[in-house]
């Protein structure tokens, strides 16, 4: 332990600001008298007033310093990095400095992908040549409070015909890819595609447990990596004071920092030179509950790989004020120019402040001109390496602080920094290639975000992104591609479920491995199929051929990869009915009743096939 001898004279006039920390001096080690240096320099001498004479409470002191070298570690450049970017922030939202001063917005051109046509087929299969170059991150230290769900959002049913959950879906989706993309590999290389999930305090033990308890869904476990983010310290008012937690005056408050924060994790992880040393060349970024997510990812990898494009934004059309950041070109006076997401809450204020009056409204194409983005990227390895080298990770942070008000003097509650991952590109050189690729809703994009009372209330015609609406899409998408590959899927049924009008299709579900890419799909399906709206269809084996199939019911299907299984023939039974719940009833678990329904399961053909060789459904 230090002694106050060993603080110098100019040392001790810093610490005469803060008499009661001076007087503790003695409890702290050298380490922790530097980070109290940092704290005084910056303004933070409030942070002792209340400590007591050394002897007492000397644990919280420690405990105290503890909290503070963890959050000057975990933020580029230190505490007094962030205390020196809040006060610019804070200064300039005082202010009422528009981020985007001198930019002017314009819609900006990318690809367009269209499901199932030539190109579109192409790209996929070229996506999945570089799948294997390819390394996942999901971000998943958000806690969901839009949605209210108890647990982690990953855990919940992607869909409740198999309830397969989020992460297992993601995992399987990645081990498909990796074994297709190895079986095209040409240079025999066979490397397990890395998967990366950023946790926070809120998600990690959840995260680690479900993938412990399922051994990790099928994939090594050498093969999961996870980060967890830290949370940053709050601020009580313009000078970038730091908040005290108000049950605990030796504890700083502290808030999520964003999904921005992966670029510094992953930065700091070494694992950008790891991937760059075994030959890896994209980086895919993800969140947690787009169950279609995979529908868009081989073909936007085509994209990205044909257009060789540094950052790739995956889009959709975007419904004007819907809670999903525009994609827009960004021109300043003086020549600069980006194509950056402006979020949702920025984006009408941005237009109405530079000739677009009406602010973001929908054209006449019945959507907004600038395309909706997914937070789906997907960054050329090499480039983002170089890129993070100079910042370190740091991604440009915003702050929102909610004032008492118009004087803008002092907050209603603490504020902090905040990041997003998709301002990644803000800080690129003008040559970076970004670009990016949009593709239909029912295709790529149904997330799980809203509760159900907040869906009840969206405006008609715009999403809903309810646990509802999130698996219905995974229907409604898996049903038309079947369409497409020549099956007659009934039409769907309209119908309100915890107040939201939504469509039902046939609950048609299949595992990734059974049909990645279009191509695969119809290679799978032959003859003249129908489909009823009334009817379940699981596919969980691989093999699995639809072959002049006419379904009138349920038909649960699974095998060994070895079995060759052909499902034809009239099939008709009683099959799975849906049954309305109410999200308020609480004797049905959460998951369930968040959606609005549940399946009443009067009667199936469930077939098995665990030996190797060929059948059909009467085997
Ligand atoms: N997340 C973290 O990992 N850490 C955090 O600190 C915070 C979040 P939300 P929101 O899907 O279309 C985003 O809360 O506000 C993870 C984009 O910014 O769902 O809806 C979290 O676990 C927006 O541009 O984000 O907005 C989750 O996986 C738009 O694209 C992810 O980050 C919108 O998503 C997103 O968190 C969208």
């Amino acid at each position: 332990m230090a002694s106050s001898s060993t603080v110098d004279s100019s040392v001790s006039d810093l610490f005469s600001s803060a008499p009661a920390l001076q007087s503790n001096l003695g409890i702290l080690s050298p380490d922790q008298i530097e980070l109290a240096k940092i704290l005084l320099e910056n303004g933070q001498s409030h942070l002792f007033l209340h400590w007591s004479e050394p002897g007492v409470c000397d644990n919280e002191k420690l405990g105290f310093f503890d909290q503070i070298a963890r959050l000057n570690s975990s933020y580029p450049g230190g505490l007094a990095a962030y205390i020196k970017t809040a006060k610019e922030l804070l200064a300039d939202s005082k202010l009422g400095k528009n981020p985007y001063d001198g930019f002017s917005p314009s819609v900006p051109s990318g690809e367009n992908l269209t499901f199932g046509d030539e190109n579109f087929i192409e790209m996929e299969k070229r996506g999945v040549v570089e799948a294997r170059k390819a390394a996942f991150v999901l971000v998943a230290g958000g806690l969901g409070e839009r949605l209210g769900y108890n647990g982690i959002k990953v855990a919940l049913p992607r869909e409740t015909t198999t309830g397969t959950c989020f992460l297992q879906h993601y995992i399987e989706s990645i081990l498909a890819l990796q074994e297709a993309s190895h079986k095209v590999a040409s240079d025999g290389n066979q490397t397990d595609i890395p998967f990366i999930i950023m946790t926070s305090d809120d998600t990690h033990s959840r995260t680690q447990n479900l993938l412990e308890l399922n051994s990790y869904f099928g994939m090594k476990s050498t093969q999961v990596h996870l980060l967890k983010q830290e949370k940053v310290a709050c601020l009580d008012d313009n000078d970038a004071r730091l908040a005290l937690d108000s049950n605990n005056k030796y504890k700083i408050q502290t808030k999520p920092h964003g999904h921005g924060d992966v670029h510094s994790l992953l930065y700091s992880s070494g694992l950008l030179d790891k991937w760059l040393d075994a030959g890896l060349k994209w980086v895919l970024f993800f969140q947690d509950t787009n169950g279609l997510l995979f529908n868009a990812i081989p073909a936007s990898l085509g994209v990205s790989a044909t257009k060789q494009y540094h950052v790739n934004s995956l889009a959709v059309p975007r419904k004007a004020k819907e809670a999903i950041g525009g994609i827009t070109k960004l021109t300043h006076a003086d020549g600069r120019a980006m194509v950056i997401n402006v979020e949702y809450n920025q984006l009408d204020p941005l237009l109405r402040a530079s000739g677009f009056p009406d602010g973001d409204v929908n054209c006449e194409t019945g959507y907004s001109p600038f395309p909706g983005n997914i937070n789906q990227l997907i960054l050329e390895l090499g480039s983002y390496k170089e890129e993070l080298q100079k910042t370190g990770g740091a991604i440009k942070e915003f702050v929102n602080p909610k004032y008492k008000d118009s004087t803008k003097t002092s907050f209603k509650s603490s504020t902090r920094l905040e990041c997003m991952m998709q301002d990644y590109p803000k800080t690129l050189p003008p040559t970076a290639r970004v670009g990016f690729t949009v593709m239909d809703i029912w295709l790529a994009y149904a997330p799980v975000k809203n509760n159900p009372e907040d869906a009840a209330k969206v405006p008609k015609g715009n999403p809903y992104h309810s646990a509802t609406s999130g698996e219905m899409a995974i229907y409604r998408a898996n049903s038309r591609i079947l369409q497409k590959a020549g099956v007659k899927v009934e039409e769907p049924v309209k119908q309100v479920l915890n107040g939201q009008e939504v469509e039902v299709w046939s609950r048609i579900t299949w595992k990734p491995k059974w049909g990645m890419i279009f191509s695969d799909i119809k290679t799978k399906v032959s003859g003249n199929c129908d489909i009823s709206q009334r009817s379940t269809m699981a596919i969980t084996g691989r093999n699995v051929f639809i072959d002049n199939l006419s379904l009138d019911g349920a038909l649960i299907v699974d095998s060994i990869d070895d079995a060759e299984v052909k499902l034809g023939g009239s099939i008709k039974n009683n099959g799975w009915t849906m049954e309305t719940v109410d999200y308020k009833d609480t004797s049905v678990p959460e998951e369930i009743r968040i959606r609005g329904f549940r399946f009443n399961k009067v009667e199936q053909l469930e077939k098995k096939f665990a030996q190797p060789g060929k059948f059909s459904l009467e085997d």
